[in-house]
């Protein structure tokens, strides 16, 4: 007879359930018995559950509820078939690494229970445990009362069946949420001894992919659950007598109260609306344990909650926000310009006639932002210009703009002033985007990779899938409108950054009206190879990749592996063509070019990669946004895409069918590329029709009017 139970119940979780249940299957000990209860799911789950265990040799107890019931009802009825020793839980989204049943049979031995740690996400797993890091402890509940109620579930915990049996412990069904310490507080009534597995993973939660739909405990919005924890905090310490537990319980609930409804947080006053019934009740049962060793402003904020004086409360709360504010301004510390502007910023200091512009974060004077200002300065020259850049004095621009530095006071007074903002990229979050302002979203260029919420998880660093999305999410939100190049863009911006169509510009890229306007004009063509010193008579192909999600060094530092072979190219091309290579503006490593300064050009650095279009003779690129640019001057383009299997389906995924629709020949052999290359005359045939194609569906909008649409509006909504 097996002598644990693993039960799992589910409830719409499609997205996490395979690896739930894979994981299952992994483990390297498979003595043990599964119970699985599908709590009424209306998705796929159930479907995806049964197809999964078909091919399991194992006899698991499947129970299928009509309805759905809850957690805690779910999970009662499953420990009625419990027929082991021990039984534990795993919840529907997360995994078991395949060592966990192994190990902790290996250690329970006989005792009152096992409680093992519960890890976040992570992609990178061990695969055995690393007997040099865990440490393994034999506790007893009288020195140790506090061990089962870490992080508020009874999941990966080992329980004895015995003791739930002979007691009768079930989960209080009457609360929603968190249920798992009224179990849990019952439970530990009858332990004396138990295993304590510290400091290696075992068990690791699931990752959280739509923070919007709000199923994973974890991520639920806190106006949701707070007042679940509440109930649930005063129905756990009524369970117990012990002034150790009543004490570990009330410090979390106490953290829970601080957090929460901390006053730097962007909703405070929705969640002081929202919840202050649950708020005062707790505050007024704990009110000298919240004011034990506060500061004085908190304390107050206490007291009003205590008396019910909600208003007060909330002053003083809004007075704490302003004091941390005041704090870095009198320490004179490094927030001290954005503090002064979160204090100061108001709708009354909006200028009509001012516009601040930024391209690619304050990198450089480039893109759309460019453009545009570029038209109302030759246009609108009255009007005040501002240009943000992260280095100004490293900037030459045109016109009569002031440059500001990111981060400083004029900085923070250019966004507080301007009634335009005008950009490509995303802006911090701490900038505050006013009713009276107008937010001018330009973007960068049309999709290819799959976008922000049309990512099913999000690989980059200092992020999580989660909190990527609800930022992104912050960010569109305050966009009043958003350019989109084509009819495809604008469909893919509804999902991807939740943009209805009233809100978005469909009228073609600022930055791509000079590909339009002057792709005849050879004087200006010359002049633009002229001033990048380019050797005269050699035909010029442009390498301008994307970057990839999985190489950086750090948040915002991403590395490029240069992948075409360059000494092959030169003996192949080298007296016919230059090449020029240009680094997406994410990449930091810096091209090694010894040897072949005659034929390959470094201009990663060079702003304006328009121009750059309008000299090379063909493009060879990967999965940049740059093709659907380079598809306007319909001239030849050559994909080279040697790592598309990650690409396409590990990072990102595409929007459209990669293999099918691009004007031109897709390669993955460094040699293969010198052959197509040689033949770019007999290649601009063979691919004339897929060019005529991509340029219907993706440039035929363009008619070099952008920067005049966007900058006449500007201009009309000036006083
Ligand atoms: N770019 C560039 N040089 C490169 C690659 C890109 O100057 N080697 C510029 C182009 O203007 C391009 C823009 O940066 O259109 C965006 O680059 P992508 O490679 O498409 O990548 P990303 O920044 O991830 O933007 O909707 C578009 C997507 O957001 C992609």
């Amino acid at each position: 007879m097996n002598k644990l139970s693993i039960i799992i119940t589910f409830y719409n979780n499609k997205d996490h359930i395979l690896d739930c249940i894979e994981s299952i299957k992994s483990q390297r000990n498979q003595n043990f018995d599964l119970i699985i209860v599908d709590d009424g799911s209306t998705d796929s789950s159930a479907n995806l559950v049964k197809e999964s265990i078909n091919t399991y040799d194992k006899h698991i107890n499947f129970i299928t509820l009509e309805n759905n019931s809850g957690h805690a009802h779910a999970r009662n009825i499953a420990l009625e078939h419990v027929n082991t020793q021990y039984v534990m839980f795993l919840d529907a989204d997360d995994q078991l690494a395949s060592y966990s049943v192994e190990y902790y049979l290996s250690k329970v031995n006989g005792f009152d229970g096992l409680v093992a740690p519960i890890h976040k996400f992570t992609m990178n797993k061990p695969q055995y445990v690393n007997k040099d890091k865990v440490r393994v402890e034999y506790l007893t509940q009288n020195s140790n009362p506090n061990s089962f109620l870490r992080k508020n579930t009874v999941c990966n915990i080992l329980f004895k069946n015995a003791i739930i049996q002979a007691h009768n412990i079930r989960f209080n069904e009457n609360l929603k949420i968190y249920t798992d310490a009224s179990f849990v507080l019952d439970y530990m009534k009858y332990v004396e001894r138990f295993a304590r597995i510290f400091d290696f993973p075992f068990y690791y939660r699931g990752e959280v992919y739509d923070p919007f739909e709000g199923n994973t405990l974890t991520d639920q919005e806190f106006i949701l659950t707070f007042e679940d924890y509440v109930n649930s905090y005063f129905d756990s310490i009524e369970r117990t007598d012990n002034k150790k537990v009543i004490h570990f319980l009330t410090n979390k609930m106490k953290k829970e109260i601080k957090n929460g409804f901390d006053p730097s947080l962007k909703d405070i006053e929705l969640r002081y609306n929202t919840l202050e019934k649950p708020l005062v009740k707790v505050v007024k049962s704990l009110k000298w344990d919240l004011m034990k060793d506060s500061k004085i402003l908190y304390n107050l904020e206490i007291l009003f909650l205590s008396m019910n004086a909600i208003e007060n409360a909330k002053y003083v709360n809004n007075l704490r926000y302003v004091s941390r504010h005041v704090k870095n301004i009198l320490q004179n510390n490094k927030l001290k310009n954005r503090s002064k502007y979160q204090l100061f910023d108001k709708e009354e200091g909006v200028d009509s006639n001012t516009i601040v512009f930024e391209s690619f974060g304050g990198k450089n004077y480039s893109d759309s932002p460019k453009y545009i200002y570029e038209y109302m300065q030759r246009n609108y020259p009255q009007l005040n210009y501002i240009w943000v850049f992260a280095k100004p004095e490293q900037n030459v621009i045109i016109g009569n703009a002031e440059k500001v530095k990111k981060g400083s006071k004029e900085y923070y007074d250019a966004y507080s002033k301007a009634k335009f903002w005008v950009t490509n990229a995303r802006l911090p979050l701490y900038l505050n985007k006013k009713e009276n302002q107008i937010y001018i979203q330009t973007w960068h260029g049309t999709p290819l990779k799959r976008l922000a919420n049309d990512m099913k998880v999000v690989r980059m660093p200092g992020t999580t899938t989660s909190n990527y999305k609800k930022n992104f999410y912050a960010e569109t939100s305050r966009w009043d409108y958003l350019v989109s190049p084509n009819r495809y863009s604008t469909n893919i911006f509804k999902t991807a950054f939740w943009m209805d169509e009233e809100r978005t510009m469909e009228i073609g890229y600022p930055r791509n009206d000079v590909l339009v306007n002057r792709s005849n004009d050879q004087e200006y063509i010359e002049q633009i190879k002229k001033d990048l010193n380019l050797p005269e008579g050699k035909k010029i192909i442009m390498y301008a990749p994307t970057w990839r999600d999985d190489e950086f060094v750090k948040k915002g530092k991403y590395l490029f592996d240069l992948k075409i072979n360059l000494e092959n190219l030169q003996k192949e091309l080298g007296d016919e063509y230059v090449i020029l290579l240009r680094m997406h503006y994410l990449i930091s490593n810096a091209l090694d070019l010894n040897g072949y300064e005659d034929f390959a050009i470094d201009v990663s650095n060079y702003n304006d990669i328009s121009e750059l279009y309008l000299i090379s003779d063909a493009l060879i690129t990967d999965y940049s946004s740059v093709m659907f640019d380079f598809g306007i001057l319909k001239k030849p383009q050559f994909f080279f895409a040697y790592d598309i299997e990650k690409y396409d389906k590990g990072l990102r995924g595409f929007y459209m069918n990669y293999m099918t629709d691009l004007p031109g020949e897709i390669i993955t052999d460094e040699f293969k590329l010198a052959e197509e290359l040689k033949n770019i005359d007999e290649h601009k045939e063979k691919y004339k029709d897929k060019i005529e194609k991509f340029y219907e569906k993706f440039c035929s909008l363009e008619k070099g009017e952008s920067s005049k649409y966007i900058g006449d509006y500007i201009f009309n909504n000036t006083k």
